[in-house]
């Protein structure tokens, strides 16, 4: 039948053709659409015990339209991701139940009793205990496992040639790894904002360091990634009185830095604390850095013995891991600064009765984890920096 964009009145037909909903019973549909890029339709029974979430990538950006193309088989590449978390981490991400890669949609759990952590954080609401250390936990099983650590080295080429995903690496490559830099039609910024955007546009050093960070984005090809690893990518809430986070949206995976999934990550929850400190609601914001990065380390050194090639030595796992950590915050420097004065800016900062004071904030932060990264030694390091 070839490629068609679904619509709420032809998911009932489109569930019961792929053999996801089996009975003959009014299945009620309705779109909750959000992130950037993608349609997403919720389908439930009318007495509501069953329901599936369905999501469709358009041949294009989402919220840009037609003027944005964008081959839809960015949603293979969600599909691959995914795969791949199910082997190591599957109490991690929602239950996948089909991939139709002619439609490029993906059939998952329906995850409307949990809630995006962006919006909770938003609504005033700490991170808890257990939320950053399952993210910690994600990016190394994830990363430990597509990793030349955790497969031997012929499955791994074959796995990186399988995840080139050149439409959607653009797109970090320049909204995040460079266009706030230069003139570009794509950054924007409050007015009071205008002096420290040309000050960042004019500043060679921060320039060179982030010329490093995207060329190491385009090359360093160590493990399969999340991509786009934001507050608004992860879901929590609780379910039968236990926490519950899930990871979701992985569209931009492809091998690559593991530091750009932890970065990403440290990014927003750093913003996060700059909204919670404008606000007077801070509490646990700043620890989510030093959470997750600990949770990461322990698990990957969990996992450290079972490399498959022990030529890498545990001097070496320190070296790694090292690195990781050093890289990690230059992406998340650059990431905050492009939710200021580039693409795709945050509601933490948006909705702020005066965003001016906590953006001027992140964008000082961001230039300090890109152009210091490599004298941070710590957590308590980056934490004397907010
Ligand atoms: C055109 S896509 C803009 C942003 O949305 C996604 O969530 C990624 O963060 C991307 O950079
Ligand atoms: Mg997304």
């Amino acid at each position: 039948m070839g490629y068609r964009i679904l619509e709420t009145d032809s998911i009932p037909a489109y569930l019961r053709e792929r053999g996801h909903w089996d009975d003959a019973g009014e299945i009620r549909v309705r779109e909750v659409s959000d992130g950037n890029m993608n349609r997403v339709f919720l389908a439930a029974s009318v007495d509501g015990t069953r329901s599936l979430a369905v999501k469709q990538a358009l041949p294009w950006v989402r919220v840009a339209g037609p003027s944005w193309p964008m081959s839809p088989e960015r949603a293979d590449a969600e599909a691959r991701a995914y795969e791949q978390v199910a082997r190591v981490a599957p109490d991690k991400i929602p239950a996948i139940h089909g991939y139709d890669g002619e439609n490029h949609a993906l059939v998952m759990e329906d995850m409307s009793d949990l809630e995006v952590l962006r919006t909770v954080l938003n609504e005033g609401a700490s991170y808890g205990p257990d939320t950053s250390v399952r993210i910690g936990e994600f990016v190394a099983q994830l990363a430990f496992a597509t990793s030349d650590f955790g497969m031997e080295s012929a499955d791994r080429k074959a796995l990186v040639a399988a995840s080139v995903s050149p439409e959607l690496c653009k797109i970090t490559e320049d909204v995040v790894l460079s266009e706030p830099y230069v003139e570009h039609e794509h950054n924007h910024w409050h007015p009071d904002l205008s002096d420290l955007a040309a000050e960042l546009r004019a500043d060679t050093r921060l320039r060179t360091e982030v010329a490093d960070l995207r060329h190491l984005f385009m090359t360093s090809a160590q493990a399969l990634l999340h991509g786009d690893l934001h507050t608004g990518s992860v879901m929590v809430g609780e379910r039968e009185g236990t926490p519950v986070v899930r990871v979701f949206d992985p569209e931009f995976s492809f091998t690559g830095p593991i530091g750009f999934d932890l970065g990403l990550y440290w990014a927003n929850t750093l913003v996060s604390a700059e909204r919670a400190r404008a606000l007077g609601t801070l509490t646990d914001h700043a620890d989510q850095l030093g959470l997750s990065w600990r949770a990461f380390e322990a698990q990957f050194r969990r996992l450290w013995p079972t490399r498959v090639d022990t030529f890498f030595d545990d001097a070496y796992l320190d070296r790694f891991l090292r690195r990781v950590w050093t890289e990690s915050l230059g992406f998340a420097g650059a990431e905050i600064v492009r939710r200021v004065i580039g693409f795709a800016h945050l509601t933490d900062l948006t909705t702020l009765p005066d965003p001016v004071p906590a953006s001027r904030r992140s964008l000082l932060l961001g230039r300090e984890l890109i152009v210091r990264r490599a004298e941070l030694a710590s957590p308590e390091a980056v934490r004397a920096l907010t």
